[in-house]
């Protein structure tokens, strides 16, 4: 291979980025299922679900993924995770370190890199830099939401009025972590669909762990909680940096899904 440079005119570097873009924007504009959030829970759904064969987009509003994976506990560079969520991160080819019984250590760079590869892999799309600020809600006989609505993350933080762009969906899932932040816009714009998000109660690690998979689902018609925005809604106890409960939510919602849209 030789290492002389070509030269390459700047206006097709433009129209390359700007078409091949395009080209992934109009096909996504409609698809199965659009998973808000790129953190372990939103990565591990992605992932499931395009194995699947479903047509999958992940929204991440942040020019990264792995959400809180990669803050470890209190910046140390560890998460944990136990049975039988050990198994989805073996499955992904993330290696994890026996502690105890019950207990593994795993790097959490490694895991942010296997979840979104593993997810990139399966087929699902992930855009980066997008925040969702809406859904696209359907009335009558059977109410439902049908969609979510996009802005850049950009724009928002320039605080400046731009009309957004919709992206239909049969699913829409919310893994937005702490805030369940499409569950709260559902919540306040949707009063018929009776929706509370009542935030999250204090740590209890185990418990949190056990209600935050038990509580996985659908939320209401074509919209879904996964990972702590479940826990946020149901108001159950934080875990700290232990992912299984993320990982083992992800799977859950992928699968509800999967059973619902075949
Ligand atoms: O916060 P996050 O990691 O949520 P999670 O997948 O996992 C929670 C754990 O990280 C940890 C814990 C348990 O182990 O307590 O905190 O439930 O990932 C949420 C992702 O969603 C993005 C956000 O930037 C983050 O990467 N996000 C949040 N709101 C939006 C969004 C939005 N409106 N649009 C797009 N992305």
């Amino acid at each position: 291979m030789t290492l002389e440079i070509k030269g390459i005119d700047e206006a097709t570097i433009t129209k390359t980025i700007i078409e091949k873009a395009a080209e992934d924007w109009v096909k996504l504009s409609e698809t199965d299922v659009v998973v808000v959030g790129a953190g372990p829970a939103g990565l591990t759904t992605a992932y499931y679900l395009a194995k699947a064969g479903l047509k999958t987009v992940v929204f991440e509003r942040k020019l990264s993924f792995g959400g809180g994976i990669g803050g470890g506990g209190m910046l140390f560079h560890k998460v944990v995770v136990q049975p039988p969520a050990d198994q989805i991160v073996k499955e992904i080819g993330c290696p994890v370190e026996k502690v105890e019984e019950n207990l593994f250590a795993v790097d959490a760079a490694v895991l942010i890199a296997k979840l979104a590869n593993s997810a990139v892999d399966a087929g699902a799309k992930i855009i980066l830099g997008v925040t969702v600020d809406d859904v696209i809600f359907r009335n009558g006989d059977s109410p439902r939401i049908v969609g979510v609505v996009i802005q850049w993350t950009s724009v928002i933080m320039a605080g400046i009025h731009v009309d957004p762009l919709a992206i239909k969906a049969k699913a829409v899932v919310d893994c937005t972590g702490h805030d369940a932040e499409v569950l709260s816009i559902v919540s306040r714009k949707i009063p018929e669909l009776n929706l509370f998000v009542q935030g999250e109660k204090s740590m209890w690690a185990s418990e949190a762990e056990k209600l935050t998979v038990e509580k996985t689902g659908e939320v209401c018609p074509g919209l879904y909680a996964a990972g702590m925005a479940v826990a946020a809604l149901h108001q159950t106890p934080r875990m700290g940096p232990i992912f299984g409960g993320m990982l083992l939510s992800g799977k859950k919602v992928a699968q509800i899904i999967i059973q619902k849209l075949r």
